[in-house]
């Protein structure tokens, strides 16, 4: 391919001899109309396709971030985008780069994570010519077009503007997801003479409002509804609209039930937000609901398509109103009411518009019981917790584990989730309401901690020029898949903060085993050796590394980490029976699989 690699000062050998110099070159051209988007990030591995990019984006401002494996750049950029509510940018190599996105691809259109992935490739009179034993070169298309809402190829330099308004218009249109652009070797340095960019209204639909007239609908049902809910997911934190819903919720006067998608708090909401079947105010408020407004959520499995389970009582009785930018999304995995269809962002603001014009509402009777009785149930579960091992004697519980971790969870941070069973425990006894949350739920993707830690800090710190802390609460398998990207927490000197619990195992795969097959088999393939030493890999990589035994132990260890900042990683032996066989409300996780059946 090096051959094919137009020189920086020369046009590509494909361009007409004599051709003038225009202006842009299309690298550059690319990057402006990212920027038009608010993009300040681009995550990938460099190579001759990306070197321009690279150091223009570099020079412009931008956070360039290289990775130690192709998929965590995407997981990174998918972090990213979630954090700003914009789309973000990755790129692979051609061949071998492309092939390790894949995961993140995949993950990325299950997660409905608007990234855009720019693939290297030779130049086109390379990929079409007849010839065996070619170099680095696969075709690449076809592998990931399945995988994303968009896939197209810069075959001409003055299709730059179209191809990449397209992927970003179809990658945030509907249910947002990714979108591919091949970057072929031949037209990196043409050289394009084009208007400045358009902003993102002159050539895409932004902030769709949703129809008046359902809109009033909405708002005459929610003014008479004795116990309305606001079930909000996971679109709503990804598109920034927490001040908004906080406005909602608060004119409503009702509790918020939060989705397994979208586990961050509102800021302003805490005490009446509660997550959907892990807490007993929000059974209890879903049931009595005789209106729900539900927001930028699939309705899925975990949520039980809004009809099953926690939702058969009183199904008669519920309205539904559903804001959802996909216009197919409507009526699928339940009937509506009133379907309101337009992007979050604009149709929350004209519902309480609305609502304020009818006059609002009065609180819902048992609002300040579920709060009352949601704070109670966390202090008793934290109590619980405390009558657990701590470690002393013998290895820590889980329970502990989670407390004592999320107690010490810092103010304004983000929290970032990884792993199995321990994840299990934390969405029962998370003693903390981050107000950003980010971690795999649809696709269940484990391994995605650390770049997505990495990713959402940067990105954040680029967005706002403001330095959060984070907390990665992690299981160890997990986080040995991408444990490389400490380096990336070291090189940019991320106040990070990960907590691994230790039980040397697969974990909740062993609790498989065990109620499979009772106690006693081989339980072949999930265990590993005991040998391994977080706190010391940490050391190697340049971060700090602790190792902790008692629970007490636990939140000094996470302040001095912030108090010296930096990234630090926190070893925390646990019992991996407890983390097997002790997880609490397992049954409720196993309805999330195919309506409880599998
Ligand atoms: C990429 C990927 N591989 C495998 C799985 C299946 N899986 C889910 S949890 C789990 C065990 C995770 O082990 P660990 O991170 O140590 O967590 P623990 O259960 O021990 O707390 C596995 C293998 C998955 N969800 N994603
Ligand atoms: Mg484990």
């Amino acid at each position: 391919m090096y051959d094919d690699q137009p020189a920086a000062d020369t046009l590509a050998p494909e361009a007409p001899a004599g051709a003038k110099k225009k202006g842009t070159p299309v690298f550059k051209r690319i990057l402006d109309l990212f920027e038009a988007e608010g993009i300040r990030t681009l995550f990938g591995i460099p190579d001759p396709n990306f070197v321009h990019l690279f150091l223009e984006a570099e020079t412009r401002g931008w956070t360039v971030v290289s990775p130690h494996h192709e998929a965590s750049a995407g997981h990174m950029a998918a972090a990213a985008a979630r954090i700003t509510g914009k789309p973000a940018l990755c790129i692979g190599t051609l061949g071998p780069g492309m092939a390790n996105l894949m995961p993140a691809i995949q993950c990325a259109k299950v997660e409905n994570d608007p990234i855009i992935i720019m693939g290297g490739q030779r130049a086109r009179i390379t990929e079409r010519r007849v010839r065996r034993g070619r170099i680095q070169f696969v075709r690449q298309e076809p592998m990931i077009e399945d995988s994303v809402k968009f896939s197209s190829s810069i075959e001409y330099a003055d299709q730059t503007d179209e191809i990449v308004r397209e992927a970003i218009r179809v990658a945030l249109s509907g249910t947002p997801g990714p979108a591919y652009i091949e970057f072929p070797a031949h037209i990196i340095l043409e050289e394009l003479d084009l208007p400045p960019v358009l902003p993102p209204h002159r050539y895409r639909l932004t902030d769709q409002g949703a129809d008046g007239d359902r809109i009033a609908e909405a708002a005459e049902i929610i003014r008479n509804a004795k116990n309305p809910v606001l079930l909000v997911g996971h679109g709503v934190h990804t598109s920034k609209s927490g001040a908004a819903v906080r406005e909602l919720a608060e004119l409503m006067q009702c509790p918020v039930i939060q989705t397994s998608g979208g586990t961050s708090f509102i800021e302003g909401l805490e005490d009446r937000t509660f997550p959907y079947g892990f807490s007993e105010a929000s059974i209890d408020a879903v049931v009595e609901s005789d209106c729900c407004v539900a927001l930028a959520t699939e309705l899925g499995e975990p949520s039980h398509y809004g009809r099953w389970r926690h939702w058969v009582d009183n199904e008669a009785n519920r309205k539904w109103i559903y804001v959802q930018q996909d216009p197919t999304a409507i009526g699928v995995n339940r009937p509506i009411d009133v379907p309101l269809v337009g992007d979050v962002r604009a149709v929350v603001p004209q519902l309480s518009r609305a609502l304020k014009a009818l006059g609002g509402r009065s609180a819902s009777p048992s609002l300040s019981e579920y709060i009352q009785r949601d704070a109670q149930q966390l202090e008793e579960l934290a109590e619980d917790a405390g009558s657990k091992s701590d470690g002393s004697t013998a290895k820590m519980h889980t329970s502990q584990f989670v407390t004592e971790a999320t107690k010490a969870f810092p103010k304004d941070g983000i929290l970032i989730r990884d792993g199995g069973a321990t994840v299990i425990f934390q969405w029962t006894y998370s003693q903390a309401k981050p107000h950003d949350v980010i971690w795999n739920q649809n696709y269940g993707h484990i391994g995605t901690g650390l770049p997505y830690a990495t990713g959402a800090m940067l990105a954040d710190q680029a967005a706002t020029g403001k330095v959060r802390p984070g907390m990665l609460l992690t299981s160890d398998s997990s986080f040995l898949f991408h444990v490389g990207e400490l380096e990336v927490a070291v090189r940019k000197n991320l106040p990070l903060v990960i907590v691994v619990g230790v039980d040397f195992q697969w974990g909740l795969e062993v609790g498989v085993y065990k109620r499979t097959f009772g106690h006693g088999t081989k339980e072949t393939g999930v265990h590993w050796s005991d040998k391994v030493r977080f706190d010391k890999i940490a050391e190697g990589f340049g971060a700090a590394g602790e190792y902790v035994e008692k629970a007490a132990d636990i939140g000094p260890a996470i302040e001095r980490a912030y108090a010296r900042g930096g990234c630090t990683v926190i070893h925390v032996p646990i019992d991996p029976a407890a983390n097997s066989e002790e997880m609490p409300n397992y049954s409720e996780f196993r309805t999330w699989y195919a309506e409880g059946t599998q």
